[in-house]
């Protein structure tokens, strides 16, 4: 700890480990392109210099404070660096902003802005290389990449996946998947961080905007959509709102945008609570299968079958909300409509780019139609608002269709880590123990990566662990293969703080950003009516009226799956 001086004003710092984190808390800011506190520094792409008495220009993300420093951020030196260094980049881009889909969010647009850059002294980049589309989530344009890093970093510390990676060197060096193979050959989970973290226009989801249009002005096709968790606290963001609820508002912009219905997937989570609390009872009145895995997220579920085939069989059956609300839309309601699966288009909007892969698995079909026909991320779904000319911040708040409208604040909850566990823990605690009203279980809650507490409930001592982030998982997984560990449930959500901080929500999905939307996922769960699955009356009779009841055999054949190696 001690003190530095900069810009004249004196700033105390203690465990800030570089010059710009003790800059940014004290109000100063400084642009950087290849930074983010939570990964390691690269220091490579020179946005963030200052000028440093007697130690002249340094990278301020590389250099830690050292009492009695006296530091500039803003000098004429400083600016001079930060301009070229900007036209360098800008020279080598593809600055098609207008067609853009990060343009607003860009930061290398908004610094050029700041920094005035008006004429490049660079010519510009003549050839293009050809874009990555193979994925069905995550698009790359290789001409927008300003070689930051952030995706490899992101992808190996946080994922421990490691797809993208840098090759060559010097000025031929670029960024590639794995092997230099199109991405969808790759490991790639789909989770979509890189997204998150990549600076530029580079790295986007792969906009499944204009099949939905197509799919709402077909007048043979019933258009349905259904709102995942985690979107109704961060949609707002688009629309200058901040973190709040906007539930009520996203419902109106869907039926003035022309779906015929409007459903909550919070109802179908209650449905997933349902059916997986019972087969953890049933395991563990068996003893067999445990620990048992949660199952709902995709990025996870891909990981599992690459990484660890052993434990497939760990993994909970349930398809994910998003799937079994599919499957009930395609093989139930389309009966009670009267029309063909293949005549209903089912949307949903998830914070998730790995739910457009989960959608278009071979096992979630019905009479050869995808029980989800199209997944829309939170960026995307503001996007369509916009195109369409909704002013958002002014909708009046609408209600979810029935017959399926009811929903629980436990199925709200699966949107932030945790979420999913405290649903079972309130379930399983209400079924045994007859309790009433709500239960919070605090110690899944937060961002902490890993979450490990034993609770009693009833005769039973259950020690249940929650982690975001597959290096995470990676690490629990081991505790428990060597034994260190004995875990009779784990939840598992590959994004850091869960779905509420996806790959397809919007910019700045940084700490302060997702604890802000989970923050808000838990005040819903309290102004809610109900808040345990069981509760949910409209689900208790749709589970009667299709299946003649919960965790049957019928069910088992709509709403579970089996997961490969
Ligand atoms: Fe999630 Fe889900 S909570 S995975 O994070 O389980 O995407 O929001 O929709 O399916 O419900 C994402 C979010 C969902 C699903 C739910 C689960
Ligand atoms: Fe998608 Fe949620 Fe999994 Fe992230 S944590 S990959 S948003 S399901």
């Amino acid at each position: 700890s001690g003190k530095i001086i900069i810009n004249g004003q004196e700033i105390e710092f203690t465990c800030e480990k570089n010059i710009l984190a003790v800059a940014r808390k004290a109000g100063i800011d400084i642009p950087t392109l290849c930074y983010h506190p939570e990964l390691t520094v690269a220091g490579a792409c020179r946005l963030c210099v200052v000028e440093i008495e007697r130690m002249g220009i340094q990278a301020s993300c590389s250099t830690a404070p050292v009492d009695g420093m006296v530091v500039y951020t803003n000098s004429e030196r400083v600016n001079k660096v930060r301009k070229m260094v900007l036209e360098l980049l800008l020279a080598n881009h593809n600055r098609e902003c207008t067609t853009c889909d990060a343009s607003g969010a860009c930061k290398l647009q908004k610094y050029a802005h700041d920094y005035s850059i008006k004429r490049l002294r660079y010519p510009s980049r003549q050839e293009m290389a050809p874009m990555d589309t193979s994925s069905l989530s995550i698009v790359r344009d290789p001409n927008k990449c300003i070689l930051c890093g952030l995706c490899v970093r992101v992808c190996k510390e946080k994922q421990g996946v490691g797809v993208w990676d840098f090759k060559n060197r010097g000025s031929r060096t670029e960024i590639v998947a794995a092997m230099d193979q199109p991405l969808a050959e790759s490991a790639c989970i789909n989770c979509g961080q890189c997204i998150a973290v990549c600076p530029t226009g580079a790295l986007t989801s792969n906009s499944s905007v204009s099949e939905v249009w197509a799919a709402i002005r077909d007048p043979r096709k019933t258009v349905v959509c259904q709102i995942a968790p985690a979107p109704r606290t961060a949609l707002g963001e688009e629309f200058g709102l901040g973190s709040v609820d906007v539930t009520g508002k996203i419902v109106s912009a869907l039926r003035k945008i022309g779906f015929d219905r409007v459903f909550d997937t919070v109802f179908a989570a209650d449905m997933t609570t349902i059916e997986e609390s019972n087969e953890f009872l049933d395991r563990l009145a068996k003893g067999e299968k445990l620990p048992i895995f949660t199952s709902c997220c995709p990025g996870w579920v891909k990981y599992a079958e690459q990484f660890h085939p052993e434990l497939l069989d760990n993994i909970s059956t349930c398809r994910s909300p998003q799937q079994m609300f599919g499957s009930v839309l395609k093989k139930k309601y389309c009966q009670e409509l009267g029309i063909k699966p293949e005549d209903m288009f089912v949307v949903s909007i998830m914070p998730c780019t790995a739910k457009k892969y989960e959608a278009k698995r071979p096992e979630f079909t019905t009479a050869g139609s995808y029980d989800v026909d199209a997944v829309l991320t939170t960026v995307e779904a503001a996007q369509m608002f916009r195109e369409a000319g909704i002013i958002f911040e002014q909708l009046p708040e609408s209600d979810f269709d029935e017959p399926m409208q009811q929903a629980t604040g436990s199925g709200v909850l699966f949107g932030a880590t945790g979420g999913v566990m405290e649903s079972v823990v309130r379930y399983v605690t209400g079924k045994l123990l007859k309790t009433e009203g709500r239960i919070d279980i605090e110690f899944v809650r937060g961002m902490a990566d890993t979450k490990i507490a034993t609770l009693n409930v009833g005769d039973n001592k259950l020690t249940l662990a929650v982690v975001n982030g597959l290096a995470a998982a990676e690490a629990l997984i081991e505790k428990i293969k060597s034994g260190e560990l004995e875990v009779h449930a784990v939840e598992v959500m590959a994004c850091p703080g869960g779905c509420v901080g996806g790959g397809g929500q919007p910019f700045q999905n940084d700490s302060a950003a997702r604890s802000a939307r989970a923050k808000e996922i838990y005040n819903i769960d309290t102004r809610m009516v109900l808040h345990k699955a069981q509760d949910n009356q409209d689900l208790n009779k749709i589970f009667e009226k299709y299946w003649g009841g919960c965790c049957n055999h019928d069910t088992h054949h709509d709403l579970h799956t089996h997961y490969h190696p």
